[in-house]
């Protein structure tokens, strides 16, 4: 029997991915930034068993036994393929994951969770890949997923190849280079989204005039410029580019039809706050994102970090929401 155990961050992208040019092979329209969190407070922890006594494939998610779908399938599929071990070419896997935070909430859930998956696998399947490689299968599970390779500051190059062997992660710069930028987690809602993110940049890619504009015109310069203000430590130029590519992207959802609201206006208040809070100082104190769903995550460097704490919990601390969820509950801080 060969078995490994792993665990993988969530991140959270400041330049947001939406659309695929390629759905099978998850190729995305743009090239997409994050940051990747620590995993003292989320992670996806997998394990990968492999075991003659097995005859068929399974899965666990959060203890309970589900269906191995089509992508699960596809990357399976990919490292059966790539493996030199003959014995491994038809042995069945048992795979094991667990989130410790809510899975499909817009929490970036299925990027730590895949790429946890794929570096289990790469371990047991292809021990010589390293992570940029790994990166592409992970790609294919999910496409955030690849960027939870890396630590620190990940770009995901869309690449120009029609077989996606160029649509991979990078680091940009590592943790280290920037050590006092954290992220603070403000969950709005821990339900699980309502239009899945899949389902979601298809029905944009189908109908919204603005993303080709976006993916064309906006998001390569932004690249550039955000990958200028990591390099440069530069907050206020990182906030910028943050919040606007935040706006874009719900913009292009807004543009798709019928339109996709992920943001509610307890989202829409914490941006009203922030923006406020960074005039009355004269420089960006903190940074708003949202992914595909109400909850905010904001940057912050650390010397503001306990402003920006105790301004959150002063305005959203804990109660119900207006759809009976947990409304505006800071979870956590993490970095
Ligand atoms: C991102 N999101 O860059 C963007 C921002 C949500 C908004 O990547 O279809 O779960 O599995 O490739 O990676 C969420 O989409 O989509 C996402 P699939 P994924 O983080």
């Amino acid at each position: 029997m060969k078995e490994v155990t792993v665990t993988a961050p969530v991140n959270i992208a400041v330049i947001k991915y939406w659309g695929k040019r390629n759905v099978k092979l998850n190729l995305p329209t743009n090239s997409s930034l994050s940051v990747t969190l620590s995993q003292d407070h989320m992670c996806s922890k997998t394990t990968v068993s492999v075991d003659d006594s097995y005859d068929t494939d399974s899965l666990f998610l959060n203890d309970e036994q589900n269906e191995i779908g089509g992508r699960l399938s596809n990357v399976l599929a990919a490292f059966r393929s790539l493996t030199e071990d003959a014995s491994l070419k038809d042995a069945k896997v048992k795979i094991t994951s667990t989130n410790n935070f809510p899975t499909a909430a817009g929490l970036a859930s299925s990027a730590s969770g895949f790429a946890a998956l794929v570096f289990a696998l790469g371990k047991v399947f292809v021990p010589t890949y390293n992570n940029s490689q790994l990166s592409t299968i992970a790609r294919q599970g999910s496409g955030s997923a690849c960027r939870s390779l890396f630590g620190g500051f990940v770009a995901w190059e869309k690449g120009e190849s029609e077989d996606g062997t160029d649509s991979s992660a990078v680091e940009v710069a590592p943790k280290s280079h920037w050590d006092d930028l954290d992220a603070l987690i403000c969950v709005v809602s821990a339900n699980k989204k309502a239009v899945a993110s899949t389902a979601g940049m298809q029905r944009t890619v189908e109908t919204s005039p603005y993303l080709m504009h976006r993916a064309e015109q906006v998001v390569p310069q932004r690249m550039a410029d955000i990958t200028d203000a990591i390099k440069n430590k530069d907050f206020d130029k990182f906030a910028d580019i943050t919040m606007r590519d935040s706006n874009s992207f719900h913009a292009t959802c807004l543009d798709t039809h019928p339109p996709i609201f992920y943001l509610t206006d307890v989202s829409r208040l914490i941006i009203g706050v922030v923006h406020a809070l960074n005039e009355a100082a004269g420089r960006a104190v903190a940074a708003y994102t949202f992914d595909a769903g109400p909850n905010a995550v904001l940057y912050v460097q650390r010397k503001d970090k306990d402003l920006v704490l105790s301004i959150v919990n002063d305005l959203f601390g804990p109660c119900e929401g207006a759809q009976g969820a947990s409304h505006s509950t800071l979870l956590h801080e993490a970095k």
